[in-house]
């Protein structure tokens, strides 16, 4: 808009007439939808992405990121919906809050389906990758690109956790899909589900025992400080993040403007990813030296978590779609 009034300004001043369709694009700003701010590597993935497209376009594209899900007043599973109808044009998402609405979503979520970073990539890069785009764009939202929040960590008030034993009794936070419920309660856990905007004052409180994220969320937003001094690295499984952005909107651009929207999102998701994956190492360090206690499970541990979770498949996987799973596993297998 202003460099077409500046144009329309000076031809007019200079006494000349020329065609002003060269100017004729007008500039234009979407909202973009985080949970975490830029302090967090998801936040850092947003803003990476409004800036390429700012660069990428000469300032006719802004993209404007609003963090801690403001946009649906903290509500974060509500933010799918939300975008849907419009009243959120674009959201760097994590699949957790997402999965209300997209069902396919909760394949990360299943308890140790992904044993490392690789596993990860070996979905989202690969057919399953294709197919849960083809369902969050089914729905009714255009997904453009990956991001990573990260392999969720357990953390609790209580005492140090090796084994599902030690899990029985404590309240744990948790947000997003009805899976996580039966994930903690086949531990014996009492789970709840809460907003991350009411799960530090829970924790706070002593209202909730325990909470599970990312090593580079329980850092940043100084879980320990809330008295979560035990911290179990069990790697249950990770949440990527998607770029996305309302179907309108997204019709409402010329060819042009969605390839250097995805292109900008792609890059910036990459960037992300290997960043937050880079800084793992680092993170944890940093969070031993506050005095929280870490603990690593032994391969026996490990698997001890991994047989007493094994029924949220039986549950989860016909909801899911079963051809689904089975390509994610292959996929998991051949990486
Ligand atoms: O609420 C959480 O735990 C967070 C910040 O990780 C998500 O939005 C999934």
């Amino acid at each position: 808009m202003r460099i077409k009034s500046l144009a329309l300004a000076l031809t007019a001043a200079l006494g000349i007439t020329v065609s002003t369709a060269a100017f004729a694009q007008e500039t234009r700003e979407f909202s973009v939808s985080t949970v975490l701010s830029e302090a967090f590597p998801w936040g850092q993935a947003a803003e990476k992405w409004a800036e390429l497209v700012n660069e990428r376009s000469e300032g006719r594209l802004t993209l404007k990121v609003y963090p801690n899900a403001q946009l649906v007043s903290g509500d974060q599973t509500r933010e799918f919906s939300a975008m849907r109808s419009g009243l959120i044009d674009m959201a760097v998402a994590s699949t957790i809050n997402w999965s209300p609405q997209v069902p396919e979503l909760n394949l990360f979520s299943l308890p140790f389906l992904m044993p490392d970073e690789a596993a990860i990539d070996a979905i989202t890069q690969g057919e399953a990758g294709k197919k849960i785009f083809a369902a969050i764009d089914k729905k009714g939202v255009k997904p453009l690109a990956w991001g990573e929040n990260g392999f969720r960590e357990l953390s609790n008030s209580k005492h140090l956790i090796d084994s599902p034993e030690d899990v029985q009794g404590l309240k744990v936070r948790v947000v997003g899909s009805p899976l996580f419920l039966d994930t903690f309660s086949t531990l014996g856990a009492n789970p709840t589900q809460m907003s991350w905007a009411d799960a530090k004052p829970a924790l706070t409180t002593g209202a909730i025992d325990g909470q599970e994220n990312p090593l580079s969320v329980f850092d940043v937003a100084r879980v320990d400080q809330v008295g979560q001094n035990y911290l179990t690295l069990w790697h249950y499984m990770a949440d990527p993040l998607v770029f996305g952005v309302n179907k309108k909107v997204w019709k409402s651009l010329p060819q042009a403007d969605r390839d250097l929207l995805q292109q900008a999102a792609v890059d910036a998701g990459a960037w992300e990813i290997e960043k937050s994956r880079r800084e793992l190492t680092e993170t944890l360090v940093a969070i031993k030296e506050r005095g929280v206690e870490v603990t690593e499970l032994t391969p026996e541990q490990h698997q001890a978590f991994v047989d007493a979770t094994a029924e949220v498949y039986t549950k989860w996987t016909p909801r899911i779609g079963e051809q689904l799973v089975n390509e994610a596993q292959a996929a998991i297998a051949n990486r």
